[in-house]
């Protein structure tokens, strides 16, 4: 029997509303569903790409794996997988303590609403600080500028209220990745860009490549990748030289202008024009519109976050966006607050709090935790590093951290050291090949699940409870009952919060006891109900409204507050410090390319990389270059090339591509084999993260290596050579 059954994707921040089409509890189908969620109708190739996973296609798990001594897997049913991983879990902090256990919190996590909070209820109930996550080799420059500079705590504008969006190394139109740090809507963000254009939003994109995102833009500004510090500085100059920076803002929430004067005042347009080998003219034009703008917002996705010196770049660009006051000001209507938990939005800064300063240290470095993390690039280190508290057991939630990591030769010998490897996923990924376990875990339509991770993201209010569309296949379990399971068997009572970032697990007053008897598992409604417990909607309601809910209460509007003295810190010494070593720097010689980051539309990382329509549009992860350098270097389309950095080389397949610059080789991550590269077209691609060091070019703080604008050089692979 046909029944149609509604539910939401979970594949990326989108959460895109669905109507799936279930016969006799197998899925055959899936329309996107605009009847009750904010941005209408709309799914992606990866949307329609999940119901071939779920029904088996990538060679989805469905039973969990041991790995014995001589490296090969056998199926094992996943209670005894989860006795003998509380077993070993038990021993290990028996004998060396809590922070022998760690865990990693992988892409595939986020919006595993119950898996990812139960992961840090597990993480809390032993006592490890070890919890690593995607965040510090992703975007965490971000939350090192929290940490550095302070947050407006009335928000950032949503993209209908801005007159100006400055969109800085990242491409929406891909990626779906938006609002908060730029200005965009994740879902349909084609529609969002195009209506903010109808009502006369400008748009400036700063890309070494002509994004799809470019195709709003009314400047593009393409300037050799890694060269955002000089950018930035550059334009705070001319804001700060023009008096075109918003005084009334600054004066009442930032501090440090005179510093930063100082800092960039060597940055002219000039010296930026030079080093990102771009007309001047632009640096000042996209200057002048940042300046005459009302209501800005100035923000980066990943791309300014990969390259070298990628703390500092994202500190520039918010100092730009803090110097025109592109914040939420009071009096502001507030889009959405938030439904499960609404929030207040007052209109003050909140001070520095430069976390990694303080409470527990990274053993092999002295670094704190940054948004209750530490730097995942410090893992091989944490746990090769013989010493008492090196970490001896790993578990991973929806996540490959070998292939995201890069710089295999550190990285693979660390995880083989490790005691104890468990992976929760689908798919056998690189990370599973070297799991002692790797756990079989639900797939989205088949566990019961709710909006948390959209919940402030989202255009407008809008919840959404999925309960399972379809049954998991037999001993497949969801992921949160993994660390229940494994606790409970260990006599570890967990309580399950409603944790949000920037708060402390621990700290959380409400919290759900659960029961420490194996047998007593609670049911996934009762974890959902408590979700629910602090919001607009009730439980029942959602029950009663499958297709989400969008409660209706009057309009919030930012409030305004006494000044409390706190100041966003637009220059703190560190950051001029750096600013002047960049100033100093001279480029890196010998080599005539730069390797930049782009992602496909077809695939998350590692995930959807197999799916039929991934592997017709993209057999290997083609390395794009612009056609006058591949005619300079006879590079014909389709020849095989070898890309060299100072750390690593990788074999790729050339394609041209005219909206590149010149000078630049812009690949996709997570294709090929974490080995050596042979042969791309054999080995489905190559894989980028050779090209990057572990050691060399790793940022203070969050240790962020370097995954964009690596300098590399390229040659033709002749036939002989093979
Ligand atoms: N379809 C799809 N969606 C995804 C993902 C996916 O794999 N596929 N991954 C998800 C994840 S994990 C993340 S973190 C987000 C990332 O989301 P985005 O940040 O939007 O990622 P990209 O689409 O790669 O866009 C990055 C852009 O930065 C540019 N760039 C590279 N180096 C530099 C530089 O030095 N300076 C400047 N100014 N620009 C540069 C690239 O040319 C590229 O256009 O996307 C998420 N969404
Ligand atoms: N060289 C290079 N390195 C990079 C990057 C780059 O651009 N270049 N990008 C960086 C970035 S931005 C990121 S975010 C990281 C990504 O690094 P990771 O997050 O570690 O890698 P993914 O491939 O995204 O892993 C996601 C896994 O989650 C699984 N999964 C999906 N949904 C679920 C679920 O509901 N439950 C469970 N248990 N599993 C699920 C998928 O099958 C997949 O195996 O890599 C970083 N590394
Ligand atoms: S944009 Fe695509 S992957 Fe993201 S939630 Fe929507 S359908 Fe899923
Ligand atoms: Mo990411």
């Amino acid at each position: 029997m046909q029944r149609k059954v509604k539910s939401f994707c979970r594949n990326c921040s989108a959460l895109c509303a669905m109507e799936l089409t279930v016969e006799d509890d197998r899925l055959t189908g899936v329309a996107p569903d605009g009847s009750v969620a904010p941005g209408g109708a709309y799914i992606c190739p990866k949307g329609l790409a999940a119901v071939e996973f779920h029904n088996g296609a990538e060679d989805r798990l469905t039973t969990s794996l041991k790995r014995d001594g001589s490296g090969n897997f056998a199926p094992i049913a996943v209670d005894r997988a989860m006795d003998e991983i509380a077993d070993a879990i038990a021993a290990l902090v028996a004998e060396h303590g809590p922070r022998a256990i760690a865990f990693y919190h992988g892409t595939g996590a986020y919006r595993a609403a119950l898996g990812g909070l139960m992961e840090r209820a597990m993480c809390s109930a032993l006592g490890t600080p070890n919890f690593f996550s995607t965040m510090t080799i992703d975007q965490s420059a971000k939350w090192v500028t929290m940490g550095r500079m302070g947050v407006m705590a009335s928000g950032k504008p949503r993209l209908p209220d801005v007159d100006l969006a400055v969109i800085v190394g990242n491409n929406p139109m891909v990626s779906h990745q938006a609002f908060p740090f730029i200005a965009g809507e994740s879902k349909a963000p084609g529609r969002a860009f195009e209506a903010a254009r109808a009502r006369g939003m400008k748009m400036i994109v700063i890309d070494p490549r002509r994004t799809e995102t470019a195709r709003f833009a009314d400047l593009l500004i393409q300037p050799l990748p890694g060269q955002d510090v000089a950018i930035f500085a550059a334009i705070a100059h001319i804001l700060l030289r023009d008096e075109t920076w918003n005084r009334a803002f600054c004066d009442r929430f930032a501090s440090q202008i005179a510093q930063l004067r100082e800092a960039v005042a060597p940055f002219t347009p000039e010296l930026a024009a030079e080093r990102a080998d771009v007309p001047v003219e632009q640096i000042e034009e996209a200057a002048a519109m940042i300046g005459a703008a009302k209501r800005p917002l100035v923000g980066s996705g990943s791309g300014p976050s990969f390259a070298d010196h990628s703390n500092l770049a994202d500190h520039m660009i918010e100092a730009v966006n803090a110097l025109v006051g592109g914040y939420r000001r009071a009096g502001d209507l507030v889009r959405n607050p938030g439904t499960l938990k609404p929030r207040p939005a007052i209109e003050t800064a909140i001070a520095p709090t430069r976390s990694w300063e303080r409470g527990p240290k990274c053993r092999t470095r002295d670094i704190g935790h940054l948004m209750g993390e530490f730097p995942t690039a410090l893992l091989p280190d944490e746990i090769l590093t013989p010493g008492p508290d090196k970490i001896r057991a790993l578990i991973v939630l929806g996540g490959n951290p070998l292939m995201g990591l890069g710089d295999p030769a550190r990285s693979v010998p660390a995880f083989e050291a490790l005691d104890l490897l468990v992976c929760l996923d689908a798919r056998l990924n690189e990370t599973g090949r070297h799991a002692d376990y790797v756990i079989a875990t639900a797939q989205p339509f088949e566990r019961h699940d709710i909006t948390v991770a959209g919940d402030a993201a989202f255009p407008e209010p809008f919840v959404q409870y999925a309960p399972p569309a379809v049954p998991p296949p037999d001993g497949v379990i969801d992921d949160w009952e993994f660390y229940w399971g494994v606790s409970a068997r260990m006599g570890l009572p967990l309580t399950f919060k409603h944790w949000g970032y920037g708060q402390n697990y621990d700290a959380i007053e409400r919290g759900l006891p659960l029961p420490t008897d194996p047998a007593a598992k609670p049911p996934s409604e009762s974890l959902i109900e408590f979700l629910c417990d602090e919001g607009d909607v009730t439980f029942e309601a959602l029950q009663a409204s499958p297709a989400g809910v969008r409660p209706e209460r009057p309009p919030q509007y930012v409030r305004a507050m006494d000044d409390n003295g706190a100041r966003l810190e637009l220059c703190p010494p560190d950051v001029a410090t750096e600013l002047a070593e960049v100033l100093r720097e001279t480029p890196e010689t010998g080599f005539a390319f730069r390797l930049t980051s782009r992602r496909v539309l077809e695939a998350m990382n590692g995930a959807y990389r197999d799916s039929k329509r991934m592997a017709r549009r993209y057999p290997v992860n083609w390395a794009y270059l612009n056609p006058d350098d591949m005619a300079d270097l006879s590079i014909e389309d389709g020849a095989t090339i070898e890309i060299e950095s100072g750390h690593g080389l990788v074999r790729g397949i050339a394609k041209g591509e005219d909206r590149l610059r010149r000078g630049v080789v812009s690949m996709t991550h997570f294709f090929g084999v974490i080995g050596p590269s042979r042969d791309p077209v054999a080995e489905r691609g190559s894989y980028t993260g050779r090209l990057t060091s572990l050691d060399d070019h790793i940022q203070a703080i969050n240790f962020m290596p370097r995954f964009s604008a690596v300098p590399v050089n390229l040659r033709p692979v002749s036939a002989l050579q093979g």
